[in-house]
């Protein structure tokens, strides 16, 4: 067999073997935040409902697997009933763990970022303070739209930072205690386009912060600093058939994955209705019932990202 024989039946199985999107089928997700605890990883999404036509979600599930083909539902890790401060738009969560403890970052009502805590990655999770950690009226936050899609990072020094907003990227340096900061807002420069969803990890030694641009892809752009300036480099994965999209990026047993959404299980649910790309449709659901889905993800030797190839 010849090299290139070799490789394409390596491609082709390859293929198969990642022939997995959509991951959930039996409701609709999105915004999936990946992350790696205990040597599980565990996906974080936002939860369309059924019959949505808008982005009128209540509560948030967690899944989690530890070989990328079966996937377990843990049921509602947290929900807008528990708390008495915000009723709308459980939107695009995040969750990080420190000190043995996880730490649950959500969005509501596109203006506020709450935070609560469990003992378990799975939940349930439980509010602290009460109150937002940061809202869209704070001192120092920039946002002429919605506040929204809050992502968390720990770095190897051991700071936090949690990363928001839309149009313009927001930060803060979280505190050992993971629910306040020290009251300062960074305002993140050198992104091209940025719309929000924004996403950071670290690949040897370079921050690498991922987002969606108005343009409706996902881009990427590196720093030496986690806070920037920033260097635009090009776009990760192509425009959805979904309106939005929102990522996350995670390493997991050797391996490098990007999860997205798109509205394939919609329209596979809906055979019926002709299958159209970005927004321009209007009062169709299929922008409200997203399905999350994931594919492997690669670097070049100079670091930059090649792009990723979604898998149906
Ligand atoms: O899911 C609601 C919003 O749509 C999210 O906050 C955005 O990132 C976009 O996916």
């Amino acid at each position: 067999m010849t090299k290139i024989q070799l490789t394409f039946i390596l491609l082709l199985f390859s293929i198969i073997c990642l022939a997995q999107n959509p991951f959930v089928q039996h409701m609709y997700t999105a915004d999936p935040s990946a992350r790696v605890f205990n040597d599980t990883l565990y996906v974080y999404p936002s939860h369309d409902e059924d019959d949505a036509v808008k982005f009128t979600m209540k509560d948030w599930h967690v899944f989690s697997t530890t070989n990328m083909k079966d996937w377990t539902d843990h049921g509602v890790a947290f929900s807008l009933d528990s708390l008495r401060w915000a009723s709308t738009r459980a939107w695009a969560p995040d969750c990080i763990k420190r000190n043995g403890k996880y730490y649950f970052y959500y969005p509501v009502e596109a203006s506020k970022i709450g935070v609560a805590i469990s003992d378990s990655p799975t939940g349930y999770f439980k509010d602290p303070l009460n109150k937002p950690l940061i809202d869209i009226n704070t001192e120092g936050v920039v946002c002429n739209r919605d506040f929204i899609d809050p992502a968390a990072f720990i770095d190897d020094d051991g700071q936090a930072y949690l990363y928001m907003g839309q149009l313009v990227v927001n930060a803060i340096k979280l505190n050992e205690d993971m629910t306040s900061y020290d009251g300062k807002v960074y305002l993140l420069e050198g992104t091209d386009d940025f719309f929000e969803a924004v996403w950071m990890h670290k690949y040897k030694g370079v921050y690498y912060l991922s987002y969606v641009g108005e343009s409706g892809e996902i881009k990427y752009c590196t720093s030496d600093n986690p806070l920037g300036p920033f260097e635009y480099k090009g776009v990760i994965l192509e425009k959805m058939n979904s309106g939005t999209n929102h990522h996350s990026i995670v390493e997991y047993k050797g391996e490098w994955y990007m999860f997205y959404h798109n509205s394939d299980l919609y329209y596979k649910n809906h055979p019926e209705v002709e299958e159209k790309f970005g927004w321009g449709h209007k009062g169709s659901p299929h922008p409200f019932r997203r399905s999350i889905c994931f594919d492997k993800l690669y670097y070049n030797e100079d670091g930059t990202i090649q792009k990723v190839i979604p898998t149906k």
